[in-house]
């Protein structure tokens, strides 16, 4: 154990060595991670035990899984996709945020039960330029929800499914207290916000070793490359991987492999709603609000479900954070009304498979109608990259 660390930290190292049981193994390593100064002579120490953390709290629900295998209930927390699922939530410690509010403003839906505890998921379809948005109020977050207080395992399993989450901040209570219980129980539940995937990957290979290949300028740029690899190789080995490699596209941290290496971890899009903006003082709350949640927020819009203040184009925002662009198709001469959703540089060909693999396997050419390009219609092939808004039309043989 490295001198590093602060005796009550080592103490309760040496409880976590001590523990028996795999819950109470999890339990004092958590404590003891929460005991550890974050600063680079301890970050090796942190990813490694992270990561064995990681390896526990998987058995653990692996034990779980296997004791209720045999009765197999539908959660009623669990909604199936329609179009772009979007969820508002909120937390529990601060009830009545407006999630039923702006559910309804958006939807329609749920008119009755604004001002009422919402104890199950209400859903509603917010329609924007024939576009179909999912809008589902998740019971609010209580504070343990991550170790399943209050139904949270499973709203927390559907908030990893869904497109775009949208955390309600009741701008006339504490700021501070809603985002701080949101924030812990998402980071627990392992849901990263706003963040993009480490750039590297790990595959298991029949060499019997463990590889590190660093692929761009930028990955190894790092101090003390080497044992920066003998690190990641520890951690990987730890995780059980005993041939493998690692491929490295950018610059990364030790806590990049522990995340790559926890399958449980899942990055998601999130916006901050500011609700009830009409109530007094609320204003300088909301540029607080921005001020300190901008770096991890691109995006933070203030509400009033009184004003009916959202932004008429709230359909357009969403699109452009998810990176999704509108293609629509044509046939015949006819430009179909509602567009086709597809992500940023999608190509033909992912159009073609999207209508039917019919159209890919059979393609021949597409026209592809562009407005505000010199040449506005043009004949393409399968690789031609998409904008938003191009018409296409598919011609098969
Ligand atoms: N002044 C004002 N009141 C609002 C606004 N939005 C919601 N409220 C009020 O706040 C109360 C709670 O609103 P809800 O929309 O039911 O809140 P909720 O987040 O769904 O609450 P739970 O389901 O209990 O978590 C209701 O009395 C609403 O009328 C707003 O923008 N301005
Ligand atoms: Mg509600």
């Amino acid at each position: 154990m490295s001198s590093n660390l602060p005796p009550l930290a080592k103490a309760k190292y040496q409880e976590y060595l001590d523990a028996g049981a795999l819950e109470d193994r999890i339990k004092k390593l958590e404590e003891f991670l929460s005991l550890v100064p974050k600063h680079k002579a301890t970050e090796k120490i942190v990813a490694l035990n992270k990561s064995r953390l990681a390896k526990m709290k998987r058995e653990l629900e692996d034990r779980k899984l296997k004791q209720k295998s045999t009765q197999k209930i539908v959660s009623p927390f669990s909604i199936k996709k329609e179009g772009i699922q979007v969820i508002l939530i909120s937390s529990f410690q601060t009830p009545g945020a407006g999630k039923t509010s702006i559910l309804n403003y958006l939807t329609g839906a749920a008119k009755e039960n604004i001002g009422k505890f919402t104890a199950l998921p209400e859903i509603g379809i917010y329609k924007y330029q024939k576009i179909r948005f999912q809008i589902v109020e998740m019971p609010a977050i209580m504070e343990g929800a991550s170790d399943g207080v209050g139904n949270g395992k499973e709203i927390l399993s559907q908030l990893r499914a869904a497109d775009l989450l949208c955390l309600c901040i009741d701008l006339s209570r504490n700021i501070e207290d809603q985002m701080n219980l949101l924030l812990s129980e998402l980071s627990k539940a392992d849901i990263r916000i706003n963040e993009s995937p480490p750039p590297l990957t790990i595959e298991k290979t029949g060499a019997n070793k463990v590889q590190v290949l660093y692929l761009t300028k930028e990955a190894k740029n790092v101090e003390g490359l080497g044992d920066f690899t003998d690190q990641i190789k520890e951690l990987v080995y730890e995780n059980g991987i005993r041939n493998g490699i690692v491929k490295v596209y950018g610059q990364i941290t030790l806590d990049d492999i522990v995340d790559a290496l926890t399958p449980s971890v899942v990055y998601k899009k999130v916006i901050l709603l500011g609700t009830k903006g009409d109530l007094s003082h609320t204003q300088d709350i909301f540029e607080s609000l921005k001020e300190n949640y901008k770096d991890m927020f691109p995006i933070i819009i203030g509400t009033s479900y009184m004003k009916e203040k959202l932004p008429k184009d709230f359909g357009e925002i969403i699109l452009k954070f998810l990176n999704k662009i509108r293609i629509y198709t044509m046939s015949s001469g006819i430009i179909a009304q509602q567009p086709l959703i597809m992500d940023e540089n999608s190509t033909i060909k992912d159009v073609a498979l999207k209508v039917h693999r019919s159209f890919f396997e059979s393609f021949e050419h597409a026209i592809v109608i562009r407005e505000g390009e010199r040449q506005k219609r043009k004949k393409v092939g399968l690789d031609y990259i998409l904008k938003d808004l191009d018409v296409v039309e598919i011609h098969i043989t």
